[in-house]
């Protein structure tokens, strides 16, 4: 999967760039891995410089039955929103901190809120741009390259169907279940990851993601979460996934 020429190329290129090629490397870290075409429909605005909650690129009511409007509304337009401004406040609270116009003291209180908010953020960005409605990219099995890929690392399709409900089923307390790309082995792998800890700081490339924290299924599911994760299996974007994979590995 890993192609070394590309590897060697970017590198290559890198070297020659200095502080240009870093910066360079740092946007396309930034794009990765198949959010979307641009940063605003990855939740930034450049303009204003600050982060922002993305439309959904579905009707709310759109994942119905296997995932309810009512739910949608709330976890999109509240709870994904409060991660985003509480996000922005940590951005700017942290810039006062700096200018000395808040207690250096507060840096720990702060670092945690950026942390905590920043991995909300793109964690749901990532979460409603991986799922789509039935007939538009939802459900089924993926196919190509990743297929391959997942036949190879865990056997089929079926074992990786179980081991990523069986991780995510598992979170305890709240927290998300995920399908990741690890560069160093270049092998898939899945995992849990508890509260908003998110994998990018770990350099796992996150590829499907699930939300497992209660508000993302209590209305329709209650304690069924097993339920709740057999849905999700029915409106993951397959292609979707298989364009962050085939950036992952390029
Ligand atoms: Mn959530």
């Amino acid at each position: 999967m890993n192609n070394g020429e590309t590897r060697l190329s970017r590198r290559a290129a890198i070297q020659a760039g200095g502080i240009a090629g870093l910066a360079g490397l740092g946007a396309g870290a930034l794009a990765r891995p198949g959010w979307g075409p641009s940063r605003q429909d990855l939740g930034y605005d450049a303009q204003s410089g600050k982060y922002v909650l993305p439309p959904l690129p579905y009707a709310y009511d759109a994942l119905e039955p296997h995932i309810d409007e009512q739910t949608m509304r709330i976890h999109h337009d509240k709870h994904h929103l409060g991660y985003v401004n509480k996000l922005n406040g940590a951005m700017e609270a942290l810039a006062k901190v700096r200018a000395g116009e808040i207690d250096g003291g507060l840096i720990d209180h702060w670092s945690h809120e950026l942390s905590f908010n920043g991995g909300g953020h793109i964690n749901h960005t990532l979460f409603w741009l991986g799922i789509a409605p039935a007939g538009e990219g939802g459900g089924g099995e993926p196919s190509g390259t990743l297929a391959q890929a997942i036949n190879r690392d865990f056997g089929s399709f079926d074992a990786f169907r179980g081991h990523f409900k069986a991780a995510a089923g598992s979170v305890k307390g709240s927290g998300w279940g995920w399908l990741c790309y690890e560069p160093v082995s270049g092998q898939l792998v899945v995992t849990h990851m508890h509260n908003q800890e998110n994998g990018l700081f770990g350099g796992l490339v996150p590829l499907l993601g699930v939300d497992v924290w209660e508000h993302a299924y209590y209305l329709r599911y209650q304690n069924r979460r097993g339920d709740y994760l057999s849905a999700f299996m029915d409106v993951v974007n397959w292609g979707k996934i298989q364009r962050r994979f085939d950036e992952a590995v390029a």
